[in-house]
């Protein structure tokens, strides 16, 4: 049965206190389900929602917020216009909440694109509460472990924390390595290459083929980041000449760079080290962030440089299929719930190696 009650972080404004409340348990709308959140991944991206980075969403305080959008659950409740969804199913909540199905981007698939699209843990309160609803079109449909291979049921709760954060990370870089138009073999730059996002992203290039060089800082995430099958480690920290020992390490730089690194320095560097005819792909977002591009080297190196925004559902399922199948790990620190702000702590100092994901019930 469905308390009425339950445990959430919430917070009434931007960078205010983080609370650890007992809060009322949301009821779905007749298009949503309603998901009981075992474990909910801290993607950086609920830390610049948190401090209110980006001034271009409309967040929704009402009155408070609830953060999170790698929330993994059973669904409890089933709203009256749903459809293919039954109580006992397990649910993935992602940072696209929903969209409107309906406008030019929704229509051709590119449903993160929707410019009514609302957002987990932004516009629509997210995972870090133990029940959340979520839009039944856009939630991802998650495989019980007993009906994977190299799962099974005794790891049921394994399973349910390590899938949480294929939900934004995994997609995210999935979908970002496919925008890099990279080919087999060759050489993938990422940038934070053992945060969150980029212990994934090393995983899925290995696995996509590529051979991953990575950027980040200190001999815990170096060490981190060759166990995940990346070929050479640059720390950032220490490097004298970066442009150069990329260069000469993939004999003329990356054929493409994806930059997850929380630094707006180091994606105009990625212009500087890209090999000629590479692809730039813009995925982290620091706040105020602005890449400068020298634009004769652009030009005579026809450079491109694109975005890429979490995916669609495609890029969904398929970035769950590569988790499912083994080829990608979830390398993953879980703690309770009510520790969001530690985490926080953390994460702004850069401590961070891999993911943390929150048990609700803790
Ligand atoms: O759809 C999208 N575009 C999308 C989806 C999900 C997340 C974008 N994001 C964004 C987040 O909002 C955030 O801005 O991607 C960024 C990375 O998220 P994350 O992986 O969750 O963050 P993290 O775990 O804190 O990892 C960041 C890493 O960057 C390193 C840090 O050491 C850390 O390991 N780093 C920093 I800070 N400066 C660096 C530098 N100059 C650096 N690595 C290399 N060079
Ligand atoms: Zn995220």
């Amino acid at each position: 049965s469905i308390p009425e009650t339950q445990k959430g972080i919430v917070f009434y404004h931007h960078n205010d206190e983080l609370k650890y409340e007992t809060i009322k348990v949301p009821q779905p709308k007749s298009n949503e389900l309603l998901v009981k959140v075992l474990y909910s991944g801290v993607c950086h991206t609920d830390y610049h929602v948190y401090k209110g980075d980006w001034t271009e969403i409309k967040y929704k305080f009402d009155p408070y917020l609830i953060g999170g959008h790698e929330g993994a659950g059973i669904v409890v409740g089933i709203g009256s216009q749903v459809n293919g969804w039954k109580v006992g199913d397990l649910a993935g909540i992602k940072w696209l909440q929903s969209s409107c199905q309906t406008c030019e981007h929704c229509e051709t698939g590119e449903e993160s694109s929707c410019s009514d699209a609302e957002l987990s843990g932004a516009t629509h309160n997210g995972s870090f509460q133990q029940y959340a609803t979520t839009d039944a079109v856009q939630a991802a449909k998650l495989t019980p472990p007993e009906e994977l291979p190299i799962w099974g049921k005794e790891k049921f709760n394994e399973y349910m924390a390590k899938v949480s954060p294929i939900l934004c990370g995994g997609l995210t870089v999935y979908k970002a390595l496919k925008a890099s138009n990279l080919k087999p073999n060759q050489w993938c730059l990422i940038t934070g290459c053992s945060g969150g996002l980029g212990s994934l992203a090393t995983q899925y290039a290995k696995a996509m083929g590529y051979r991953v060089i990575g950027i980040d800082s200190g001999d815990d995430k170096k060490q981190f980041f060759k166990s995940l099958g990346g070929e050479v480690f640059i720390d950032f920290k220490k490097t004298k000449d970066i442009v150069k020992e990329i260069q000469e390490a993939t004999k003329g730089g990356p054929h493409a760079v994806i930059n997850l690194a929380t630094s707006s320095e180091s994606i105009s560097l990625s212009t500087k080290y890209t090999r000629t005819n590479g692809t730039i792909v813009l995925v982290g977002l620091p706040a105020g962030a602005v890449v400068k591009s020298d634009v004769f080297d652009h030009v005579i190196k026809s450079l491109k440089i694109v975005g890429s925004y979490v995916g669609n559902r495609a890029d969904t399922r398929e970035a769950l299929e590569f988790f499912n199948r083994g080829l990608v790990k979830s390398e993953i620190k879980t703690v309770g719930l009510s520790q969001l702000s530690e985490v926080f702590k953390d994460m702004e100092a850069g401590k961070i190696v891999g993911r943390v994901v929150l048990d609700t019930s803790l």
